[in-house]
């Protein structure tokens, strides 16, 4: 056992946790090299890398600074940087994933980064994971988000909504998912972090992220697993090859 019986508590009520520290200082910049490589579009993978550009470029604006500071989101950045496959295995990382989501068989589900560039990073509005990744039953996803920066309520760090997990997949209006509701976002934990800190949410945890008003960039990285039994409920030709992490996997399951 890694985990503190209040810490297991304490995701069991808010559906997160923020651990804090979980890199090295080596691992850091490593990982830091290897996402700015992949953003620059100097990769020697660039043309199949999934890049999502920051709101800003798309309007014009935001011309005068490097590639890398236009990048919004990277995704599955696992598939073309050993390294960041070899985080999204970290056994550190894997301990606390088989203790939050109950078994030591897990998958590792998808890996992106999401880039908030000084002063343009914008916002991610509240959703659930689980409301986007419907092909995956249960709906008891565990992501770990790894900030590659100093994470602050100024640049737009992640906020949760605790114990908001308990209530499965709420109406989902995508425009104003939470307001629509009469949810008061006031109440919403800011998952502060160093870079190098880590935290944990559940796939039905509802959260977001501000935009960033601060010269500095955001970077964080996320992996996000599933127990190994999980059905997949989408068309069976389009499954992807899901890659064990530990344990074992299961016949006629992801
Ligand atoms: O990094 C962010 O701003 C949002 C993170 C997020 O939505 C996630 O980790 O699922």
């Amino acid at each position: 056992m890694v985990l503190k019986d209040t810490q297991k508590t304490n995701y069991e009520r808010d559906g997160f946790l923020i651990y804090g520290s979980i890199l090295s200082a080596l691992e850091l910049e490593n990982l830091q090299q290897s996402i700015d490589a992949l953003a620059s579009g100097e990769h020697c993978n660039s043309d199949k890398i999934g890049i999502r550009l920051e709101a800003a470029v798309k309007k014009g604006e935001l011309q005068e600074v490097q590639q890398r500071d236009k990048v919004w989101q990277i995704l599955d950045p696992h598939l073309h940087e050993d390294l960041i496959f070899k985080h999204a295995n970290n056994p550190k990382i894997l301990d606390i994933v088989s203790e939050l989501i109950g078994t030591e068989d897990i998958k590792l589900f998808h890996t992106q980064a999401l880039m908030k560039p000084a002063f343009h990073g914008s916002v991610v509005s509240w959703h659930q994971d689980s409301a986007y990744w419907t092909s995956i039953s249960p709906p008891a996803l565990v992501s770990c988000w790894t900030a590659l920066d100093d994470a602050t309520e100024e640049n737009g760090c992640v906020q949760m909504l605790s114990g908001s997990y308990k209530k499965g997949i709420w109406d989902h209006d995508r425009r104003d998912f939470l307001h629509a509701q009469g949810v008061d976002t006031s109440k919403a934990t800011p998952v502060i972090l160093e870079a190098g800190g880590c935290s944990f949410h559940h796939s039905l945890t509802v959260h977001g992220s501000s935009e960033n008003r601060t010269p500095h960039r955001r970077r964080g990285l996320v992996t996000s697993y599933m127990r190994s039994d999980s059905q997949w409920l989408g068309d069976k030709k389009n499954k992807p090859d899901f890659p064990l992490v530990r344990g074992q996997e299961y016949a006629n399951c992801v």
